[in-house]
């Protein structure tokens, strides 16, 4: 890590003077950003809102998302999904994810030129559920620390690129841990994953278990997030890294990269992009990399 190991917390949560989500942004700004987002810091723009004007602010209800994770909206084709409400009430929404889907391209492109070319938008999601105390599959919780990583939707070695906004009306934060660094992660992790059996990638895509085929990279990636989840010793000795987003803010992490779980907060925006390693400007810090380092095999194509 470059920051000093005295503040083992806010080491990994690095303040970025970014207030506008429109506008040039001076070079060393876009250096500092690469790098610390390359190195596994999580970017941190505290005065920069995602702000819903007052007819907008009629979403902010728990109900809307129906009791799921996420209401999603795919950028490519316009669609909603995940949300219950009447058609004014979807217009609306539909709106703000689409302002919030174009306001964060806009954000990476002035903060990340570099990455212009090989950035890839994909969903993006409005989050009305508490997270603190919510039911789910031990798969499925996020409150536990965890990589990201996608069991239908393969990445092949891609890198997964998200962007917060907490736009909590009555001020509550988001609190997230920030664990391990990734190399730590690995190695603790990595050997408890077997091999794939030969054909068992295409298997699972012949069964649509998976939408596309799945790299060995994948299946490693996703034996990271379940051994992490499953481990409850291990979750129970990660007590450090506590950050709380205020609302109001705005953050970018690697969250392939960045051990994290979310234990509190309601209503937040968020945005996913996915980056070939090739487009970053040190590949070796990529998880595809440094797996591979560890296995000594190339794990994609
Ligand atoms: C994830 O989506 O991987 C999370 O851990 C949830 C983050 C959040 O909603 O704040």
């Amino acid at each position: 890590r470059t920051e000093p190991a005295s503040s083992p917390v806010l080491s990994d949560i690095v303040a970025l003077p970014v207030d506008s989500w429109a506008g040039p942004l001076p070079d060393a700004v876009q250096d500092k950003a690469t790098a610390c987002l390359e190195g596994g810091h999580v970017l941190f723009m505290p005065a920069l809102p995602f702000m819903l004007t007052g007819q907008e602010r009629e979403l902010l209800r728990p109900d809307l998302g129906g009791g799921g994770k996420n209401i999603s909206y795919d950028p490519r084709n316009q669609r909603l999904r995940g949300c219950e409400a009447d058609e004014a009430t979807l217009a609306l929404l539909q709106d703000v994810m689409a302002r919030y889907a174009q306001h964060s391209l806009e954000l990476l492109h002035r903060l990340l030129p570099h990455y212009r070319d090989g950035l890839r938008q994909a969903r993006t999601s409005y989050r009305t559920a508490e997270i603190a105390g919510r039911q789910t599959s031990w798969r499925k919780d996020d409150t536990r620390l965890h990589v990201d990583s996608f069991p239908s939707s393969p990445t092949g070695g891609e890198r997964i690129l998200r962007v917060f906004s907490n736009v909590n009306p009555s001020g509550a934060g988001r609190l997230w841990r920030v664990g391990q660094p990734f190399d730590a992660v690995a190695e603790r992790f990595l050997a408890r994953v077997g091999r794939p059996f030969a054909g068992k990638h295409r298997l699972m895509q012949a069964l649509h278990i998976t939408k596309s085929l799945r790299s060995d990279y994948d299946h490693y990636m996703l034996g990271l997030h379940d051994g992490m989840k499953a481990d409850l010793p291990y979750q129970a000795s990660m007590t450090d890294g506590l950050f709380e987003f205020p609302a109001g803010s705005t953050w970018i992490v690697y969250t392939d990269q960045v051990s994290h779980a979310a234990l509190k907060g309601q209503y937040v925006f968020e945005q996913t992009f996915h980056l070939p390693v090739e487009s970053m400007a040190r590949p070796a810090e990529s998880p595809l990399r440094t797996l591979e380092r560890l296995v000594a095999r190339p794990l994609v194509g």
